[in-house]
């Protein structure tokens, strides 16, 4: 998984930091995205798609092995992968391999976690005609980065996988679209999916199961800022809570502060003053329905060339070709 615009200098990167004070310093209170994918985030969030209640990883990757051979019938055969967000790997090694079976593949996976990209290039060693080729940046820095190293007859697939369109607000995620776009060229294109929206009880177990992974993932983010920025965040009187905001579509999660607090951020220069029960809001996990993938590309210049749904857990594949 991970982010949009994050760096190694972690969470004292300059920009991040600033972002941070603004999400912090006023209310509602908030984190940016960013703040979950350290490694140990990363490694959290790899142990989430093993939870029986997020299913997910599960849908994408049946409709991967479903569909990677029409996908590969789809794109042109002179081609190269870049991945924003490459996780471990796993799943889309079924879809490389699917694309190698014609001529050898070079895949630039894109992350900010330099684990996960190990990770991801252990899972493709000794695979026949993958050349990995890890880029440890944000996505768009990545992606332009692959760009330039492009075999000017080669078209360019990109995959924005694991529904991490999702984590974005509507106007950024607009943005993002098209900032991908903007880097490619007619007839490349872009491999993407979303979960689309199910009953809130189905949902919100998804974002706060039984094992408690998730609410570890959700507490990482706060121990980051105590590693990080010397942040004296009591984790222990933060309570985890998921809850599925129908109207907006979205999975909101948040860290209830249990009693009064007083914390201090010292790296940001930031004191703040938490009431008991009041938020911090650290993600939003937007849910979609059939064909709004389709939609959502034609706004940012690409055409919707084929979308695949899961039934068992409604979750949509969507191929989007550059215009
Ligand atoms: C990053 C989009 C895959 O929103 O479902 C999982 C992150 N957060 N559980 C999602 C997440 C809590 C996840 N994605």
């Amino acid at each position: 998984v991970s982010t949009i615009a994050a760096s190694h200098a972690g969470l004292r990167d300059p920009e991040l930091a600033q972002r941070l004070r603004g999400a912090l310093g006023t209310r509602p209170r908030r984190l940016p995205v960013e703040c979950f994918y350290d490694d140990l985030g990363s490694a959290l969030f790899e142990a989430i798609t093993y939870l029986p209640e997020y299913g997910l990883t599960r849908a994408e990757w049946r409709l991967l092995c479903r569909h990677s051979s029409d996908i590969a019938r789809l794109v042109p055969s002179a081609l190269e992968v870049v991945e924003l967000g490459s996780g471990s790997g796993r799943k889309t090694r079924l879809l490389l391999e699917a694309l190698a079976r014609r001529r050898p593949l070079p895949y630039r996976p894109v992350d900010i976690s330099a684990a996960a990209l190990e990770a991801c290039r252990r899972e493709m060693a000794g695979r026949t005609g993958v050349t990995v080729d890890p880029l440890p940046m944000p996505f768009l820095e990545g992606l332009s980065a692959a760009i330039e190293m492009r075999a000017p007859s080669s078209a360019v697939l990109v995959l924005f996988l694991g529904s991490n369109v999702g984590n974005l607000e509507p106007p950024e995620r607009d943005r993002f679209l098209s900032a991908i776009r903007r880097r490619l060229r007619r007839g490349d294109a872009l491999l993407i999916t979303a979960d689309l929206e199910k009953d809130a009880s189905t949902l919100e177990a998804a974002y706060d199961d039984d094992a408690g992974v998730t609410a570890a993932f959700n507490r990482n983010a706060l121990a980051r800022l105590n590693r990080e920025l010397g942040a004296d965040f009591d984790l222990a009187a933060f309570r985890h809570r998921a809850l599925y905001a129908a109207r907006e579509r979205r999975i909101e999660m948040h860290l209830v502060s249990e009693r009064d607090q007083t914390v201090r951020i010292p790296a940001l220069g930031l004191v703040i003053a938490l009431a008991a029960g009041e938020t911090i809001w650290t993600e939003s996990s937007y849910k979609f329905r059939r064909g709004d993938l389709a939609a959502l590309g034609r706004a940012a210049g690409f055409s919707g060339t084929a979308a695949w749904q899961d039934d068992e857990w409604p979750f949509e594949l969507a191929l989007l070709v550059a215009e």
